[in-house]
């Protein structure tokens, strides 16, 4: 439908004009709610814009195995360990999926892999905090997987077809995940005086960098205005980090815990929370490599590519075989 106009062009050729024929009809089928598919036109930019969004997402989930990866070993109970394991193992899924959306962009995986083991990629801040203690566990599903689901809902009816069919699935499982962490949270809240403050200590050093994983403000949010007339993005950073608090703040109350925010108010006329000023210096560091963490889970990516060399030359192999004894019958 979206190259109607093209078809009736003149003998003279005028690639501007085909150009800007092209993006009206582009911009009228996202106005309409049309899905944008992989083989469809589609403008430079806007390819150039999911490719950046999608792997930097699908990098997050892959960094963000290593620091709920560090309690596997040490989950409090055979129960907690499985539970761990599958959260673990999903979002490795996650990761996956996501780069199968990118790659339908016409980008290579090995690409997109090599951008962020070198580090030209980026990848959520969150990730680059360490997991101190096992009430850790709790906060990332809580908070962090609670954040995740608030920005990835709308990211189910993104304009771009397999982009939005991947986060359907996995938003249901992160779903699951938010719940598993605030049950631990819930747990531990009911628990000695030691594990309350053990949740009361995680919530405290998690909280304010779960809202950082909105990105900057929206006066700051360099991408945010195309994104959105591009419904990549349905609603903005800001809009995004204010629903999480409003949802965040009644499930603290519920088990117990204190928020760290000293401004945090609620305001009776609009029903939300005010919360206080974020250390976006903070914020600035660790996107520039200097959080807690960041050294390490490169390093851990990257001991973990080299590492998995042979798998992925066994399947190389294998498929070469196949290949040739397809080719051969
Ligand atoms: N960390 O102009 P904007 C998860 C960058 S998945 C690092 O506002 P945009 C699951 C941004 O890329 C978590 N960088 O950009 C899980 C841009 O840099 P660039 C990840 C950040 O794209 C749970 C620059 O700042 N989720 O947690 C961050 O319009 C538990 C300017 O920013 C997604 O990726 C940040 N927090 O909006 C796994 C969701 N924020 O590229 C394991 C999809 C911003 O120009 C355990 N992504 N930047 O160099 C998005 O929705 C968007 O990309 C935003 C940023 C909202 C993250």
């Amino acid at each position: 439908m979206y190259t109607q106009g093209l078809d009736q062009k003149s003998d003279a050729v005028d690639p501007q004009r085909d150009d800007e024929v092209r993006l009206r009809q582009f911009q009228a089928r996202i106005d309409q709610e049309e899905k944008i598919e992989a083989k469809d036109w589609m403008p430079d930019a806007y390819r150039k814009t999911l490719i950046r969004q999608i792997s930097q997402h699908a990098h997050s989930e892959i960094v963000g195995m290593l620091p709920e990866g560090n309690w596997i070993t040490r989950a409090p109970t055979l129960r907690r360990k499985a539970i761990l394991l599958a959260k673990v193992q999903d979002e490795a899924g996650h990761g996956l999926y996501l780069y199968s959306a990118a790659e339908t962009l016409g980008v290579s995986r090995d690409e997109l892999i090599d951008q962020m083991l070198t580090g030209k990629a980026k990848y959520s801040s969150i990730f680059n905090y360490p997991t101190l203690t096992w009430a850790d566990i709790g906060a990332i599903g809580w908070l962090v997987d609670g954040a995740a689901i608030m920005n990835q809902i709308p990211l189910c009816r993104c304009s771009y077809g397999p982009y939005a069919r991947a986060m359907v699935r996995v938003c249901k499982e992160e779903s699951f995940h938010q719940r598993q962490g605030y049950e631990i949270m819930l747990t531990l809240s009911r628990g000695s005086d030691e594990q309350i403050r053990m949740a009361q200590d995680a919530l405290n050093r998690w909280w304010w960098p779960s809202l950082m994983m909105f990105g900057p403000g929206d006066a700051d949010s360099k991408h945010s205005a195309q994104s959105m007339a591009w419904k990549i993005k349905r609603f903005s950073n800001d809009e995004l980090r204010q629903k999480f608090v409003d949802v965040t703040v009644p499930q603290a109350d519920y088990i117990g815990l204190k928020m760290p925010d000293p401004d945090l108010r609620k305001n009776d006329e609009t029903g939300h929370y005010k919360y206080g000023e974020i250390d976006w210096e903070e914020f600035m560091q660790v996107l520039a490599g200097n959080g807690p963490c960041n050294r390490e889970r490169l390093e851990s990516r990257q001991h973990a590519h080299a590492e998995g060399q042979w798998v992925r030359d066994a399947a190389t192999a294998y498929a070469e075989k196949q290949a040739a004894r397809q080719a051969a019958a």
